[in-house]
């Protein structure tokens, strides 16, 4: 019982936290200026998918999320990278975004995390025909101008939370995570956040099958994150993709993965089906954490999904 009381008085202090209406309107408004500038640029909105028979396998281990349907075992969605392929196999459709609702049931590891939340979503784009420069160059693009709208748009609710926004400028600097590796030691994701006053890419990371690597240089991966400064940390991931057959099905064997999960998807990459295309899923919470200058997730949500809660709500 005692448990539950103080469970309730938390909620009951954090919903009437005067930072949490001007976060939220400042959030409602973010997502305005996302889809309407994705849209303007010939984007078609597609809606999510929250249950499949297979979902992002993920660079990291977390807890199964699986549901079952009559006799079909189905996976929650931790990412619509699979499914964001699949939709472009339509020749009539060139650029696609998706505000994606995920779930990643974090291992204890991540427990004291000010960045991960068990539930989230993704502003989830792919483009066809488009190599990663394309997708940083529009990522920057969405990113200079939505920072650029919400200055004017929501000055009050900055205000009120002390956060005057960086003013963004394209392009944003690239570095190659090899040699950051060199300079700042195993630990450079950490220290350029740190130490960087301006979002920054970071490219060629060895990780999911499904993120390219480069044809000409084996062992280098035609992918990215976005690392916001002042320490906020991973704002971002996107790559190129694998989508030829011979190529995913090596990259697969590699990984020591279970290719059965994904028969259907094969059958399709094996029909020479799969298009070639490039994308990123930029997380909203995260986003929403950096533009209002806040240091833990949980802060931004209003209900808490971070990976210690103890889900009052
Ligand atoms: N959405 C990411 C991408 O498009 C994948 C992920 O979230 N794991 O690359």
């Amino acid at each position: 019982m005692d448990m539950e009381l103080s469970g309730t008085k938390n909620f009951l202090r954090h919903i009437n936290n005067p930072h949490l209406a001007p976060i939220q309107r400042i959030q409602s408004t973010l997502l305005h200026e996302m889809q309407s500038f994705a849209r303007e640029q010939g984007f078609v909105q597609l809606m999510p998918i929250m249950m499949s028979p297979f979902t992002d396998p993920l660079n990291h281990d977390v807890y199964p999320a699986e549901i079952q349907y009559r006799t079909v075992p189905l996976k929650l969605t931790a990412s619509m990278i699979f499914h964001k392929q699949l939709a472009l196999i339509r020749q009539d459709i060139d650029r696609i975004f998706i505000v994606s609702p995920n779930i990643r049931l974090e291992k204890p590891e991540n427990k004291t995390s000010k960045n991960h939340l068990l539930e989230f979503s993704q502003f989830d784009i792919e483009m066809r025909d488009a190599g990663m420069e394309d997708v940083m160059v529009f990522l920057e693009s969405l990113l200079v101008e939505v920072f650029r709208r919400l200055e004017s748009s929501v000055t009050e609710e900055l205000s009120i939370l002390g956060r005057s926004l960086p003013r963004l400028k394209a392009p944003f600097p690239r570095y190659s995570s090899d040699d950051l590796r060199e300079r700042y030691g195993e630990d450079f994701y950490r220290l350029i956040s740190e130490q960087t006053t301006v979002p920054c890419f970071v490219t060629n990371f060895k990780r999911e099958f499904y993120d390219r690597e480069d044809p000409e240089r084996p062992g280098t991966y035609r992918n990215f994150d976005l690392i916001y400064p002042q320490g906020y940390g991973e704002a971002l991931s996107g790559a190129e993709r694998e989508y030829l057959y011979d190529d995913i099905l090596r990259r697969m064997k590699e990984l020591g993965m279970n290719l059965e999960a994904y028969a259907n998807y094969l059958d399709v990459a094996r029909q020479g089906l799969l298009p070639r295309t490039a994308g990123a899923g930029i997380g909203i919470q995260r986003l929403v954490k950096f533009i209002c200058g806040k240091q833990n997730i949980a802060e931004v949500c209003l209900f808490d999904r971070s990976v210690a809660s103890d889900f009052v709500f």
